[in-house]
């Protein structure tokens, strides 16, 4: 048995090129793709991913900020992709650490039920959201370090920092 900080990993990189079951998409509630990570996975998994989003907007409408939704990896690596949004930073009375920490915790229940073993994250809201960093660090770290204490799956969780900011910080936290 594992102890939870042994199944936890900080990296820096791009999260497309990752060989895991599954890579988390800091999305909009469009889901219909966008910039920063967003369209570096659109882009490097190609028109599938993008058609699979638009079967979901038209089945269950719009992902709130919060939420996740679940496609295929298209050509990417990672076999799925879950798709969450982030809050977009306000000055942090609108509910954005709740917010924030649902979308970490949905992300990971929607990959444990499809049986992913491994998962990655990027560093949500950080970027074009206006998310502080450190603030966000420690709820993605707390909520996925809560998370793995009562769940076998996923067995490892990738933190993939971008910048060096966030590096740095998911490395003194973790
Ligand atoms: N791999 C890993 N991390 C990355 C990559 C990459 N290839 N590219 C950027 N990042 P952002 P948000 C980091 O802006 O703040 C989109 O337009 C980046 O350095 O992608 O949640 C969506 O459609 C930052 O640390 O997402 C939404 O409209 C982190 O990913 C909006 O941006 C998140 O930055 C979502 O904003």
């Amino acid at each position: 048995m594992y102890t939870t900080l042994s199944r936890i990993f900080v990296i820096q990189g791009d999260i497309t090129k990752l060989e895991v079951d599954a890579i988390v998409n800091a999305a909009n509630s469009s889901l219909m793709g966008g910039g920063g990570v967003d369209g570096a996975i659109h882009r490097a998994g190609g028109p599938q991913i993008l058609a699979e989003c638009r079967e979901i907007v038209v089945r269950k409408g719009r992902c709130e900020p919060g939420n996740a939704v679940i496609t295929s990896g298209g050509n990417l690596p990672a076999k799925f992709v879950v798709h969450t949004v982030g809050p977009i930073w306000h000055g942090g009375n609108n509910n954005e650490p709740q917010l924030l920490q649902n979308a970490y915790l949905n992300s990971l229940k929607l990959a444990a039920e499809n049986g992913a073993q491994t998962i990655a994250f990027p560093n949500i809201s950080t970027g074009v959201y206006g998310y502080p960093k450190e603030q966000a660090a420690r709820i993605a770290v707390g909520a996925v370090t809560g998370f793995l204490a009562v769940n076998q799956l996923p067995k490892q969780v990738y933190f993939v920092c971008f910048d060096d900011e966030n590096y740095e910080l998911y490395r003194q936290l973790v």
